[in-house]
């Protein structure tokens, strides 16, 4: 057929592996390390680099596992102090800002593996030269794509870590709701959370200023939250548009009644 005479280069569905990959990672890991965190001080950037590549240069994409990324997770692991974790959905942009400027919270981003990894595209080619820089699996095209694989995993090292009160942001302008069972948070977060470590959840629900309000702390995907974790044994508390979190959309819309200081 005219398919096989004119074979087309796998092409996949995702941005492909990030220019200069190598030098972000070890730039990045550097930096991290320069902040001067005292409990990652023996931390090896080339060797963290080399564990990377060895994750995925000339796999195939859609068959990661676990076992690939152990050793960058043995080497990139370090405490987090309880009380500190933030998790996240859909709120990407507004969790970040926050965490960046309230230093007590921590999201996974802001942990060593992900401060190096944020952002970045990765995947490997069985072919030379074994990097895929042109496309990569998005995440609905295979269950095991070497994205999805190394967060889900990232994010259950993250959750089994947390202590204390732990607080999850999430967006309430999404019509499917707040609260979606197959986000990392809702699959894999919430079930990796210790009941004997972790003394109370606290939902913050935030809206976008002037967007919809799909979802509030008294809707149903919530209901469904705190059913599934009281199940779980854990205390757990909402709010709706925390009002430090809120005050960070005011920055950007500082006209709009909801950001009026005066109420
Ligand atoms: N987490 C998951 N995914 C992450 C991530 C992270 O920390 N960091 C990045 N950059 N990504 P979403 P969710 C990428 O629907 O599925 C942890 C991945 O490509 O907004 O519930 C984190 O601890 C991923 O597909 O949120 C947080 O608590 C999107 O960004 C949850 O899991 C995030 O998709 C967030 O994952």
């Amino acid at each position: 057929s005219k398919e096989e005479a004119n074979p087309e280069p796998l092409r996949w569905q995702g941005r492909g592996t990030t220019r200069n990959l190598r030098e972000i990672v070890l730039g990045r890991c550097y930096s991290y390390l320069a902040e001067g965190h005292a409990e990652l001080r023996d931390k090896d950037c080339l060797k963290i680099w080399e564990s990377l590549k060895a994750a995925f240069v000339h796999k195939n994409p859609c068959n990661a596992t676990t076992e690939d990324y152990r050793p960058l997770m043995e080497l990139t692991s370090h405490p987090v102090p309880c009380n500190k974790s933030l998790f996240w959905s859909r709120t990407y942009d507004l969790v970040h800002l926050y965490s960046k400027c309230n230093h007590h919270f921590l999201t996974l981003e802001d942990t060593f593996l992900g401060y190096m990894l944020d952002g970045l595209s990765w995947c490997g080619d069985p072919s030379a030269p074994g990097i895929n820089y042109e496309s990569c699996p998005k995440w609905s095209e295979c269950e095991r794509s070497s994205g999805s694989v190394f967060w889900k995993m990232a994010s259950k090292m993250f959750a089994e870590a947390a202590c204390g009160v732990v607080h999850v942001m999430l967006n309430g302008s999404i019509e499917a709701g707040a609260f979606r069972t197959s986000s990392v948070f809702g699959s894999v977060e919430i079930f990796n959370l210790n009941p004997d470590k972790v003394s109370e959840i606290r939902i913050w629900l935030m809206n976008d200023i002037g967007g919809p309000q799909s979802d509030s702390c008294s809707g149903y995907s919530i209901k469904k939250l705190r059913n599934i974790l009281e199940e779980r044994n854990f205390k757990i508390t909402c709010e709706d548009n925390y009002r430090p979190v809120q005050l960070l959309q005011c920055v950007h819309n500082p006209d709009h009644p909801d950001c009026n200081l005066c109420i």
